[in-house]
């Protein structure tokens, strides 16, 4: 039995974002979220199950993982080796073709590449749907990556669903790099920091599902205005919520609001960008595609910005040969 297979998925940005869970053992969100998927930003994962390992291994970038990181691997594989007939321990070979100090979620592309690679190398072939669910149960926001274009996961939905094709809507998604190194406060930490200790958590959870609401429609009638607009609110609203937290929960750095200076003049020009952030410092737009190379041009003369890049829409997770899966690729600078 070779027990041996990889994929690759896709990196998101969530449009309606995610943030609180109802049920953290099953981790199943407390918010619908919907995002988008982008192109040429990607994980390749290949799992090999082999009967000389006495425990799981995890390289990410050839280097190996302990802790945290390894265990949570562990714990998919487990799921695989579960629902197939595989009983040996894995290797797991990871990389990004993205920096990781880009901001781009590396967890959500990881875990959607993970669990299409561990299902198939258990001898499974599932729908997208079912690969999403486990997916899921190791980040929510992984459950989307499972999927190209625009993705929702509804409130209480085990696995994520195809709202819209990439070609829905003629975007590009523009990343501003405002602060190099990694986060200080991990998404699970944090939110469930914002959950017990922010005033404004349970007006989040009330109002979040309305914009939900609101992108899905603006997405389905072709309405980017619309869309980023209930977009940038989302953010924010998730970002007003965590800045209540006691003590409070800033990934904002001077540069952000610098970015959020130079998008609001840019819209008084008539430019239809639309910033978003996530747990992290930097911003990400999004812009009609024949406007990404102006509005990257601006973002890049921002105070305090290091770097930038453009991504868009991307396709569904898929699985790919060996000799496709290059796990020697170094990621360039942002
Ligand atoms: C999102 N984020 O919707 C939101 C916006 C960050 C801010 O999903 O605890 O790493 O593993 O389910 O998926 C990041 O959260 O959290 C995230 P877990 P995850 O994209």
């Amino acid at each position: 039995m070779t027990g041996r297979a990889c994929a690759r998925a896709s990196a998101n940005i969530a449009l309606a974002k995610y943030w609180g869970k109802d049920d953290v053992l099953r981790n199943l969100p407390a918010v619908p979220s919907l995002s988008l998927t982008l192109a040429d930003l990607y994980t390749v994962t290949r799992v090999s199950f082999d009967a000389t390992l006495s425990e799981d291994v995890l390289e990410i970038s050839g280097v190996a993982q302990t802790g945290r990181a390894k265990a949570r691997a562990s714990e998919l594989l487990d799921r695989a080796r579960a629902l197939g007939s595989e009983r040996r321990y894995a290797r797991v070979e990871t990389h990004n073709n993205f920096p990781t100090a880009s901001g781009l979620a590396s967890s959500a592309s990881g875990f959607a590449a993970l669990a299409l690679a561990a299902t198939r190398a258990a001898g499974l072939t599932l729908p997208l749907s079912d690969v999403s669910a486990m997916a899921r149960q190791s980040s929510a926001s992984a459950a989307r990556s499972l999927f190209g274009g625009w993705v929702a996961l509804d409130h209480g939905a085990e696995s994520a669903r195809r709202v819209a094709p990439p070609e829905a809507l003629d975007v590009r998604m523009v990343v501003a790099v405002t602060h190099p190194g990694p986060k200080s406060v991990g998404s699970t930490e944090g939110m469930q920091h914002t959950a017990t200790t922010s005033p404004y958590y349970a007006a989040w959870i009330a109002h979040a599902p309305e914009l939900f609401r609101q992108v899905e429609v603006a997405l389905t009638g072709g309405d980017l205005d619309a869309l980023g607009e209930a977009a940038a609110q989302s953010a924010l609203m998730m970002h007003a919520c965590m800045w209540a937290a006691r003590p409070p929960l800033i990934y904002f750095r001077p540069a952000t609001l610098g970015v959020l200076q130079a998008i609001a003049e840019l819209r008084e020009q008539g430019v239809r960008a639309f910033p978003t952030m996530d747990a992290g410092p930097h911003v990400k737009v999004l812009v009609p595609a024949a406007d990404a190379d102006a509005v990257e041009a601006r973002v890049r003369q921002v105070e305090g910005v290091t770097g930038s890049l453009q991504a868009a829409p991307g396709p569904d997770a898929r699985l790919i040969d060996d000799d496709e899966a290059d796990l020697s690729l170094t990621p360039g600078a942002p």
